[in-house]
């Protein structure tokens, strides 16, 4: 018994975990269709014992699907989240293209799963950095108020896609045997100039925009204002690239609403927030790494410290896995969240 999904870009890097999510969380599904471009159809994927061959995508593939998880860029969703939901299909869309349109919910179960119920169809899953920041800040902001948000990332290369993970591996090699290597794809596929990313770091993820700020900066701000409910709130972001496979990190520094909150304070609210691990014994050097956090599903929280001037000012460090907290798993739990409220159609038995 359970639900016919359909995974859109089941061949990208996104796609890759999403089934591996579905299926290590026994999601109830009786049919997984799995769909892509026409270039990487016909590739063989395997789901809970079963090998399944991934089909070029058009409107009729959205026929019976109850859930469609998509991740293969903005244009695709643009193209068939619609011709989805004509055809009854909840869409979860991992990409950009609808985040921003007020009629589409912008959800991080841990923070906004009551936004599920204003859906008409299409729902909207975050950008990475702005997930694995939100999931910390929302209990925080709970128990103390929250003013503003200061934030740099330091981002893993597989937030660009697969196809970035091989530059990076490549390219490192190529360094270190003293051999040329063009950089291709970092950091922006499409943009006009690209640099090395091995044993570097690049200050631009995705394009810029006319006020100087990149795309993933005016992610992190405008999204976490919608998610968290905030308008109003004091966001700013600098994003930066490291020469990291899975994990970004995040220096985050908040102004809360109340002037007597002690760091103890600050580990308590999170020590067993939901979503969120704290590593925090500066003492014992414990403190969140990519390197950890990768192929973990919380959020991991260190290196809280009282500003040294401002009383309700706090500093931390904020990582999680971009591929899974970031982008598969959030997928995952807002299907979950929408079976939990009653919001996708009676599962079926199998035929
Ligand atoms: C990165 N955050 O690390 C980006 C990837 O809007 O879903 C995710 C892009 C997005 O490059």
């Amino acid at each position: 018994t359970g639900y016919h999904v359909a995974v859109m870009g089941a061949t990208g890097a996104v796609g890759q975990q999403i089934i591996q999510t579905l299926e290590k969380r026994n999601f109830p599904i009786r049919k997984l269709t799995l769909l892509s471009s026409a270039r990487s159809a016909g590739k063989q994927v395997s789901f809970n014992g079963e090998t399944i061959t991934v089909a070029e995508a058009v409107p009729e593939s959205f026929e019976g699907v109850d859930i469609a998880l998509f991740s293969a860029g903005g244009s695709v969703s643009q193209k068939f989240a619609k011709e989805a939901v004509k055809r009854g299909a909840i869409v979860i869309d991992n990409t950009s293209a609808f985040r921003m349109d007020p009629e589409v919910p912008l959800v991080v179960p841990e923070v906004n799963a009551e936004a599920l119920k204003n859906h008409r169809g299409i729902i909207a899953n975050p950008n990475c950095s702005t997930i694995q920041m939100v999931v910390a800040l929302e209990p925080i902001r709970k128990a103390f108020g929250l003013n503003k948000v200061v934030v740099s990332t330091y981002q893993a290369v597989s937030g660009a896609g697969a196809a970035a993970i091989e530059e990076l591996n490549d390219q490192s090699k190529a360094i270190l045997d003293e051999e040329h290597y063009e950089p291709q794809i970092l950091p922006v596929g499409g943009d006009k100039k690209h640099y090395q990313i091995a044993f570097n770091a690049i200050p631009q993820i995705d394009k810029f925009t006319d006020n100087g700020y990149t795309f993933e900066e005016m992610k992190m701000i405008n999204e976490t204002k919608k998610i968290m409910g905030m308008p109003d709130l004091k966001v700013a972001a600098t994003c930066v690239r490291l020469p990291v496979e899975t994990g970004h990190s995040e220096s985050v520094y908040i102004e809360i609403g109340q002037n007597d909150v002690t760091v103890e304070n600050m580990k308590e609210v999170l020590n067993g927030a939901p979503g969120v691990t704290l590593q925090d014994e500066p003492k014992e050097q414990l403190y969140p790494m990519p390197a950890m956090a990768a192929g973990k599903e919380d959020v991991f929280v260190g290196r809280i410290r009282q500003d040294l001037d401002e009383k309700n000012g706090f500093h931390m460090w904020i990582v999680s896995d971009n591929l899974l907290k970031g982008a598969a798993l959030n997928t995952v739990q807002i299907a979950e969240s929408l079976v939990k409220l009653g919001l996708v159609n009676a599962p079926q038995h199998s035929s």
